[in-house]
């Protein structure tokens, strides 16, 4: 029987706030094609998904270069999300931006415990390279919108509790699950 192409690869330790390399700003990739820059894209999607997370930025395993895998799946919160395939978008820009913005429950895998009501854009236009090194335009919306957002923070120094905009719209982790699914509290 054939294992997951994930499972072939390692996971890599994710660092968490407080660390200095989620302050700063991530580089440009150079040549995606490399070695070096597919195994840590294999890397990366094998860490996400054994984390049960929905995205994740190369500066959270102390990597800081602009790679990121978006890895939408419905949930909860956001029944209808796309089941998407981990997929890697390189050196991304945003060439456009909704007026429309929307608040939504987010977590961090580098700030474990906590949730929060963040303000997103609620469409953004982006290009970036795949992992093939194409160049690629894609139009996002709603959840996958806002994982793509959350993680390009991330390049920029980022994380999602600097954009909450009230303590209110905190939560730990038990209350937020409490609120997510009462009948199990
Ligand atoms: O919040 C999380 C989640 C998992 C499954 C469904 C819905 C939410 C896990 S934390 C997560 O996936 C972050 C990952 C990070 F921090 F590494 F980028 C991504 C994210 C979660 C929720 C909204 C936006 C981004
Ligand atoms: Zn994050």
């Amino acid at each position: 029987m054939t294992e997951p192409t994930s499972q072939l690869h390692s996971q890599r330790s994710i660092i968490q706030l407080g660390h200095p390399t989620l302050r700063q700003r991530a580089r440009q990739v150079r040549d995606v094609r490399s070695s070096e820059v597919q195994q840590l894209i294999d890397e990366l999607i094998a860490t996400v998904e054994q984390a049960n997370g929905v995205g994740i930025a190369a500066p959270q395993v102390d990597e800081s270069y602009q790679i990121m895998i978006v890895a939408s799946r419905p949930n909860p919160r956001y029944p209808f999300a796309p089941e998407m395939e981990p997929t890697a978008m390189i050196n991304p820009t945003i060439l456009a931006r909704s007026e429309a913005m929307e608040k939504g429950w987010e977590g961090c895998l580098s700030v474990p415990g906590v949730r929060g009501l963040v303000p997103r854009h609620c469409e953004v236009t982006v290009e970036y390279q795949d992992r093939a090194g194409q160049l690629q335009q894609i139009t996002l919306t709603g959840f996958v919108a806002r994982i793509f957002q959350h993680e390009y923070d991330h390049f920029q120094g980022l994380v999602f509790l600097d954009r909450v905009e009230s303590e209110a719209d905190l939560l730990d982790e038990a209350a937020y699950q409490a609120m997510v699914n009462p009948e199990r509290s």
